[in-house]
């Protein structure tokens, strides 16, 4: 919005990425998860979800066992909201994940500003519609063909567990995906096809991959990219070439968080569901 210096606030964000006392010295992949868990949740038959609203700060979203540890993320950016108060927390978040990503050596998201907090809980999208990873490739098409992306930014998008690790206890899952998992490139699409993986239950008893030093994991719906022939594919292009990757990963991650913004003639969002706004679209 003009007069607001985004810039100060990237630069904020990007201050409080590096953090020793937080999982692997850096809190940028739950941030990345922020951004996307505020934005997956859109669905485009009834236009309902998405980054619009931060509706997260609601009680029936941040509840929803999926958003489990999300609260770490929103904590990390508070300071930079009462910094600069008047961003919302829907541009805050998905700025968020946009600065993580690159101040972890990945590509340029694009972003726009302009995403308005609902006022209220009124328009929470209802729990269940982000991704369960017990499952296959019938059900991630299911959740992301509802969100409008298809097979290859399916799988562009899923470069993003090159970061990070799982918590048993927020998912159930343990374990990182790739040994460094604060830096931003294609490994994960090489392990997914070069290295052994075995089925082995957790200590929690869930199901999942271990490499065989036994350091590493896929979810079910990680393994699901390389048995599914159509995502496959592409996680063979993705792991020969970082470039092509980083091109389809940068233009993917910024559909998701434009997912549910609706943008009036200045590029500004409109309020969900206000009939003014509607009746100018
Ligand atoms: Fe994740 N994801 N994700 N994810 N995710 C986890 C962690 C991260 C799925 C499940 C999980 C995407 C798609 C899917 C990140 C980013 C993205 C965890 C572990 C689970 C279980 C949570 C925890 O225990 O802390 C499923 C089933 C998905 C559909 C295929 C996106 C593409 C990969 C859309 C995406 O961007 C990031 C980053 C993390 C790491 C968070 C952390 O705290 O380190």
């Amino acid at each position: 919005m003009a007069g607001h210096d985004y810039e100060a606030v990237k630069a904020e964000i990007k201050k409080i990425v590096p953090n020793d006392e937080y999982d692997d010295g850096s809190t940028g992949p739950v941030l990345v998860r922020l951004a996307w868990h505020a934005s997956g949740t859109y669905d485009k038959e009834t236009g309902t979800g998405g980054s619009n609203g931060a509706t997260m700060r609601y009680k029936i979203e941040s509840s929803d066992s999926a958003n489990n540890g999300l609260e770490h993320a929103r904590k990390f950016l508070e300071p930079i909201k009462e910094k600069f108060p008047w961003i919302s927390y829907s541009d805050l978040w998905t700025l968020g994940g946009v600065v993580a990503i690159e101040a972890m050596g990945g590509p340029v998201v694009p972003w726009k500003p302009g995403r308005v907090d609902d006022v209220d809980d009124k328009y929470v999208p209802p729990n269940g519609r982000l991704p369960d990873a017990s499952q296959g490739a019938a059900h991630i098409r299911s959740i992301f063909y509802r969100m409008g992306f298809n097979d290859q930014e399916i799988v562009a998008l899923s470069g993003a567990h090159n970061l990070g690790r799982c918590h048993g206890d927020r998912s159930g899952f343990e374990g990182p995906w790739v040994p460094n998992p604060t830096r931003f490139n294609n490994t994960y699409f090489k392990l997914l096809l070069h290295a052994e993986w075995v089925k082995s239950k957790n200590s929690l008893g869930n199901e999942q991959f271990y490499s065989d030093d036994g350091e590493l994991m896929m979810l079910p719906t990680d393994m699901s990219l390389v048995t599914d022939p159509k995502f496959r594919v592409w996680v063979e292009k993705y792991a020969k070439d970082k470039d092509f990757f980083f091109n389809d990963f940068s233009a993917a991650f910024a559909k998701l968080i434009e997912l549910g913004v609706t943008r009036g003639p200045e590029g500004l969002a409109l309020r969900k569901y206000s009939t003014v706004a509607r009746a100018r679209l």
